[in-house]
């Protein structure tokens, strides 16, 4: 247990604060022990606060080290230092200026949360509340300052020195230090303060903006790294103009940096005018680099920058709006992504992500509405639900307004509120006045938990030609929420006649049919759409382009084949097909025929994929690969891991050895692959070869062959990794050559190692656990840097259900282990580790027991982090 329990925040209790910031001037003289932070406040008192409260500033393992108010010293008897770590003093004028001197140990921060080192570098990461680690301030995001940095340090170990906005001021000082002075014209909330300093090297470009304005770019890497950052600039390049096209935002400094970081703890921070990035989100060249790297780095790049209208220039009030910058900038990243390449190909990515990590997390002990009542540590809150599920919210609220009018609210609500700390209803009525459209009821999306079901039936009359189609939806309870009300869903749909062709449609009460896609809105848990002029009953088609993040089943298997093949909406049939395999995968499941043939229906289906996969083999490669294990999982009430890993492989050696002549066809077709590309057909091609590569690895020998070759002719990482996914999961001295080969390849680049580290985690091999205890305390594994504790314990644990879930609990051990080693270092990422244990109750009773005993024994650790408690403790409720 903690040492108490940690008090919860509550978003009722939200009360504006006492006093508010007007500038923040700041100096730092960096040193990795001792870094001395001295901070001037101009303090004013918030006439929409409460009058009388004394002034608290926050703070965490800071060494207070003088005070002075308005030009004196602060006598001890003037303020307080509480148990939280908080600085209260009471009494002040209504105008006054505060002078802070704080001693910090930057080195000594593992938990990289605050001002630490790495690399020898100095960097930042203040959100949601690692200012309040580098000096005592009221670090909520309603109280917004101009900020003046200056940094001093040794010139010679730190010759990069920066901060937010522009520079403004530089120079040398004694004994061979030196300093920079930064100035954000812009107010912001603490949390978007950043700092770099060391050796480092820029590559630089720069966009001038619709309006005229020359910004600098400049990517900062270590030394070696700037040939890595290619892709990273065109993204950003690409962002700056997306965002003027498409929302008319324009960037608003004449700067823009990125700083590249090794030990960070998440994927990047956007931070004003100096994003901080982990290296992962940055570093790309062909050989290092897989398809999958690249778009993660054109899409956080993106979504970084997004952030600086939505997010920076408008923030939140307090920490439960986090939706109102996350889901709204997922959401942009989302289109931007989609306006870049294939949109359909993007949607199902988007989707598959969205039911690989929000589906469960709706349905376990973690769920929480997107706008969350109450946490113990808000840093737990960056979540699926929170990030993706909000970004549906936002792309419901698109398609139900269409673009034009979408754009209009976003207008409102940008023009409104620029420079505001708002809310998620400030949000959605900018959005409602600016559209045109009422939006009292869609609140509801934003405060109730859990993934409606949506079940259809249907009946009709051929002598009136009605045809009536019944939808119902249904949410269970979840913690907290026994009662769930109805939402408003967004149905796009379209109908199908019995040949295939698209229907246009008529709902009673129109006079005219329309063609295409058209939305339905359910607004009831029970309500009828009567359509007209159907002389026979036509094939619904639901959900075009996933309209909404709600589960639909009960579809006959007849029913998805039909849209699998006809449907005109490429994400339906993509959906459709999945789900017909799904069902299959069920099927085979309850029955135990653990050595059926592949079914004729999908065997059919993949062929024509395979025939007709040239025309969009991006697309062709996402309907080839049957859903993943753990979307099975999500499917069944009791997850049976072995049963559906075996299920799985059986059906993909199947179809591998049915379709043998033709995955081969198709393999060597694409074998010639040229200079490397990363446009989307490029792409595409090397994603439909190593899904060809996959089914024949399992269908015998020769795929092992084919593999090994692969991986010794291969010329980028995308192949290269494909093949060696393929070795790791056999017996075959292959494998072992090949890992060999990779780690003495690769073992001095970070990004590459991690890779080597994750396809170990990831073998269905049964000796897996054994593997990654071993790896664990291989030279090259680091419990202080999150990228490799992820490549290895969360590759492990949240993305190889079969043995993760192994019978004997010691999957559960490691990674309970891991987390009670880690949390007193980063309470973060510990806390973060921990989720996939929290999923007991879907498991058999045996497991169940077993997963609850390790989280009881991370409870019962000593001095555990709120984090990790709050975490654990909700787990096992
Ligand atoms: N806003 C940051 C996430 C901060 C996480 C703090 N625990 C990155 C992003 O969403 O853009
Ligand atoms: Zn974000």
């Amino acid at each position: 247990m903690t040492e108490q329990t940690p008090r919860e925040t509550r978003r009722t209790d939200y009360r504006p604060p006492a006093f508010l910031v007007d500038t923040v001037a700041l100096r730092f003289e960096l040193d990795p022990q001792a870094t001395v932070v001295r901070s001037r406040l101009t303090l004013r008192r918030n006439p929409q606060g409460d009058a009388t409260a004394p002034l608290r500033l926050d703070g965490e393992a800071l060494v207070l080290l003088g005070l002075r108010l308005d030009g004196k010293a602060l006598g001890a008897n003037r303020y307080a230092l509480e148990t939280d770590g908080s600085l209260v003093l009471p009494d002040l004028p209504d105008a006054c200026v505060l002078e802070v001197e704080t001693r910090i140990a930057p080195e000594a921060n593992t938990e990289l949360s605050g001002l630490y080192t790495s690399g020898g570098a100095f960097f930042t990461q203040c959100e949601a509340e690692g200012f309040r680690r580098i000096t005592y301030f009221p670090d909520r995001p309603d109280v917004m300052a101009r900020y003046t940095t200056t940094v001093v340090a040794d010139r010679a170990r730190c010759p990069v020195l920066l901060s937010n906005g522009n520079r403004t001021d530089a120079g040398t000082l004694p004994d061979g230090r030196h300093f920079a002075t930064w100035v954000d014209p812009h107010p912001k909330p603490s949390y978007l303060f950043a700092l770099v300093a060391g050796d480092l090297l820029a590559v630089r470009d720069s966009f001038t903006t619709r309006s005229g304005r020359q910004v600098a770019l400049a990517i900062w890497v270590r030394r070696g790294d700037e040939t890595s950052c290619d892709h990273a600039m065109q993204s950003l390049k690409q962002s700056m103009a997306w965002d003027e096209r498409v929302f008319g935002l324009e960037y608003d400094l004449d700067e823009f940096n990125i700083a590249a970081v090794s030990d960070f703890n998440m994927g990047a921070m956007e931070n004003k005018g100096l994003n901080v990035f982990n290296t992962k989100y940055v570093l790309a060249r062909p050989e290092t680099a897989t398809d999958a790297d690249y778009d993660g780095i054109q899409r956080v790049i993106a979504h970084e920058y997004f952030h600086n209208w939505t997010g920076n220039r408008v923030t939140c009030r307090d920490w439960f709006q986090l939706s109102l910058k996350e889901g709204l900038t997922v959401f942009r990243d989302q289109q931007f992504g989609a306006d870049m390449g294939s949109a359909a190909v993007k949607r199902i990515v988007d989707v598959r992500r969205l039911r690989a990590a929000q589906f469960p997390e709706d349905d376990g002990p973690l769920a929480h509405p997107v706008r969350p009542d109450s946490y113990l540590a808000i840093d737990n809150f960056y979540t699926p639900t929170v990030y993706e599920k909000g970004a549906e919210i936002c792309r419901m609220l698109y398609r139900m307004l269409g673009p034009d009018r979408f754009r209009r609210g976003m207008d409102t609500y940008i023009g409104r509120h620029d420079n505001q700390a708002v809310t998620i209803e400030d949000f959605v009525r900018a959005i409602s006045d600016g559209g045109g459209m009422d939006l009292t009821l869609f609140m509801r999306w934003y405060s109730q938990a859990g993934t409606p079901e949506l079940t259809i039936s249907e009946t009709h009359d051929p002598a009136t030609g009605r045809w009536t189609l019944t939808l119902r939806q249904f949410t269970r309870p979840t913690p907290g929420q026994a009662e769930k009300q109805p939402l408003p869903i967004p149905i796009a749909m379209g109908l199908l006649g019995q040949d295939g062709t698209e229907l246009p449609t008529r709902l009673a009460g129109e006079t005219e049919a329309r063609p295409g896609t058209r939305m339905l809105l359910l607004t009831e848990a029970e309500q009828d759409f009567v359509f007209e002029d159907l002389p026979a009953p036509p094939v619904p088609s639901l959900l075009r382009g996933f309209s909404a993040p709600v589960r639909l089943g009960g579809i006959s298997r007849e029913r998805l084949r039909f849209l699998a093949t006809h449907d005109t909406d490429p994400f339906v049939r993509w959906d459709a097909g999945q789900h017909y395999a799904t069902a299959l995968m069920l099927e085979l499941i309850a029955g135990r025929a653990h050595d059926a043939e592949p079914d004729e229906g999908l065997v059919a289906a993949m062929a024509s994929l395979l025939e007709g996969a040239d025309a969009d083999p991006e697309f062709a490669a996402e309907a080839l690969a049957l859903p993943s294990e753990s979307y099975v999982a999500d499917q069944m009430k009791v997850v049976d891991p072995e049963a559906i890993h075996a299920v799985r492989q059986l059906l993909r050696r199947g179809l591998g050895r049915r379709l043998a002549a033709r995955f081969r066809a198709t393999y060597e077709r694409l074998t010639d692959t040229g200079p490397y590309r990363i446009d989307g057909r490029a792409s595409g091609q090397r994603a439909l070869r190593n899904t060809c590569l996959a089914y024949l690895a399992l269908a015998g020998q020769d795929g092992i062959a084919l593999a090994k070759a692969q991986f010794d002719a291969a010329r980028n990482m995308t192949d290269a990794l494909a093949a060696l996914v393929v070795l790791a999961a056999t017996n075959t001295p292959e494998r072992d050559d090949a890992l060999a080969a990779f780690h003495a390849r690769w073992r001095g680049d970070e990004l590459v190692l991690d890779k080597w580290f994750s396809i170990q985690a990831t073998s269905p091999r049964p000796q897996t656990v054994e593997d990654v205890r071993r790896l664990y305390r291989h030279p090259d594994f680091d419990l202080r840097n999150p990228n490799r504790v992820r490549a290895l314990v969360g590759a492990f644990s949240a993305g190889n259900q079969v043995r993760f879930h192994d019978a004997s609990g010691a999957g559960y051990r490691f990674l309970a282990d891991t987390v009670i080693a880690l949390d007193p270092m980063n309470g973060q990422i510990a806390s973060r580790l921990i989720n996939p244990l929290g999923m007991w109750r879907r498991q058999d009773a045996a497991r169940g027991a077993l997963m609850r005993a390790e989280l009881e024994r991370v409870l019962a650790t000593p001095k555990l982090s709120r984090l990790t408690f709050e975490k654990a403790s909700k787990a096992l409720a």
